[in-house]
């Protein structure tokens, strides 16, 4: 069949390769498709993109991925699910094929989104084997769903390799870009405001994984995020992922996300001589304090040890949260010095999380808020707020160390870059 895939992600601080669909196109190639790709990240003239792709074709259907809702900070906040649905009615204009929507954004509240956006059907999670399902069902006449569960398929055939070509790099990495490599999918912990929460977990053949990384340095880059949601979920996969890493000699450098646990002086060494130069730490003020202390302290000891920068990205004004342990967590930040603190305190509350329910059920709508007037219906950027921007000020004093989330739009790998 002819398969479109489109990337309407325009949001450019940074700007991100849309490696879903350099997968799903690659696995879809694989079971005997034909996929096209519309990436309409740098488009200057969107509907003549739009209409000169669509006229060049007849489609089967046409897959979109909806990455982001929106920017999950408060301020200066960017809500892309407006700007998606003006890219798909313009789609409808020159196509009328079946729109397919999936993605994280998307599976954040998948049949609001698909309504929302008119798309005909949507897939939760990854949608490699839930695309083939949609697909044979639609040659057979027997679709009768709206949403599928893309968990429910397996992941022992996700592609780890990918056609590259579909996407014009170059665009990006002059743009602050880089690229991306998925090792794991889905996160089994069950932070309360978190949308990664409780999924399946499956870990990609690391020989497969260092092949797919291999094929990109000899293209000439060496500049990677790892795109899992942690990337020490399972402490042997770390290890092993790193200790072939070292063996490749590859020249390249990379970034990760990491969890509170599953870590020691062991892995940071072996992170620091598979190249990682970066660990952004997800702190929050669940966890108890001195616990996250202590091994907040390990860590940043162990990064500086091995020359990894460590970025802090911590979320705080939970329920309960006060002024003064605020200020515990600010003193302790000073004293470690970790490369950058990044300062989050209003949290993003979508409609499906456990966080919105108990936050509702025990104090009502009182600290609900939404920027630009949105409505606080947990669907447009809805949030939780304790503290006023003012206070958390006073307590910073202006030190560069902390920045606001929000108001510089860049992430760490770019905060790290600027020195
Ligand atoms: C790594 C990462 C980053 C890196 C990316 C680096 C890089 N070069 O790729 C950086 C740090 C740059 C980044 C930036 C941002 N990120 Co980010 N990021 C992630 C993370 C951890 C992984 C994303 C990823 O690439 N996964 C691997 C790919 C292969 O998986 P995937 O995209 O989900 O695709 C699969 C499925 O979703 C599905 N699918 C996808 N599209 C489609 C389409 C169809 C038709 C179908 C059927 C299926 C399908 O199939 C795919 C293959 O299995 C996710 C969380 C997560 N675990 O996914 C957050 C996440 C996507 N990011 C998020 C956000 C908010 C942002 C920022 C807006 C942050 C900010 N304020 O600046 C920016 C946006 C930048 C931009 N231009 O879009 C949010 C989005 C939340 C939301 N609901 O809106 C997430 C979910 C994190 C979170 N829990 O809040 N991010
Ligand atoms: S915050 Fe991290 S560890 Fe917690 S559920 Fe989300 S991805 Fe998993």
């Amino acid at each position: 069949m002819q398969i479109a895939l489109v990337n309407p992600n325009r949001y450019k601080k940074p700007p991100v390769i849309p490696m879903a669909i350099e997968y799903l196109a690659t696995h879809l190639w694989e079971s005997g498709h034909e996929v096209s790709v519309l990436d309409l990240c740098f488009s200057e003239n969107v509907e003549n993109d739009v209409r000169r792709f669509f006229r060049r074709e007849k489609y089967d259907i046409i897959g979109i991925t909806i990455r982001n809702v929106d920017t999950t900070v408060y301020f200066n906040n960017q809500f892309f699910l407006k700007e998606y649905n003006e890219i798909i009615s313009i789609i409808k204009k020159y196509a009328s094929s079946p729109v397919i929507l999936g993605g994280q954004g998307f599976s954040s509240m998948p049949m609001e989104i698909l309504n929302y956006l008119g798309g005909d059907i949507g897939v939760i999670g990854p949608g490699e084997g839930a695309l083939l399902k949609i697909l044979k069902d639609l040659e057979q006449g027997q679709v009768n769903y709206r949403l599928i569960n893309g968990w429910d398929y397996g992941f022992e055939w996700l592609p780890h390799n990918r056609r590259g070509e579909l996407i014009d790099y170059d665009k990006y990495l002059k743009n602050c870009g880089i690229l991306g490599i998925e090792l794991q999918k889905g996160c089994p912990r069950k932070c309360a405001y978190c949308l990664e929460r409780e999924k399946p977990y499956w870990a990609k053949n690391i020989s497969l994984c260092i092949e797919e990384l291999s094929c990109l340095v000899k293209k000439g880059y060496n500049h990677f995020h790892i795109c899992d949601s942690e990337f020490n979920i399972r402490y042997s996969y770390c290890v092993n992922f790193c200790k072939r890493l070292i063996k490749e000699k590859l020249p390249l450098k990379w970034a990760c996300y990491m969890k509170l646990d599953l870590f020691n002086e062991d892995l940071i060494k072996l992170m620091s001589e598979a190249k990682c130069y970066l660990i952004t730490l997800n702190v929050d003020t669940l966890e108890d304090r001195e616990k996250n202390f202590a091994v907040i302290r390990k860590i940043n000891e162990y990064s500086k040890k091995y020359n990894i920068k460590l970025a802090i990205d911590f979320l705080f004004g939970f329920p309960g949260d006060s002024l003064p342990q605020v200020e515990t967590y600010i003193q302790f930040f000073r004293e470690i010095c970790p490369k950058v603190v990044g300062l989050n305190f209003y949290i993003r509350l979508f409609k499906h999380l456990p966080l919105t329910s108990s936050i509702l059920q025990n104090e009502g709508k009182n600290r609900i808020v939404s920027p630009d007037n949105y409505e606080t219906d947990f669907f447009h950027p809805t949030f939780y707020n304790r503290f006023h921007l003012d206070c958390i000020k006073r307590l910073t004093c202006d030190d560069p160390l902390f920045r606001f989330e929000g108001f510089e739009k860049n992430v760490n790998y770019q905060r790290v870059q600027a020195g």
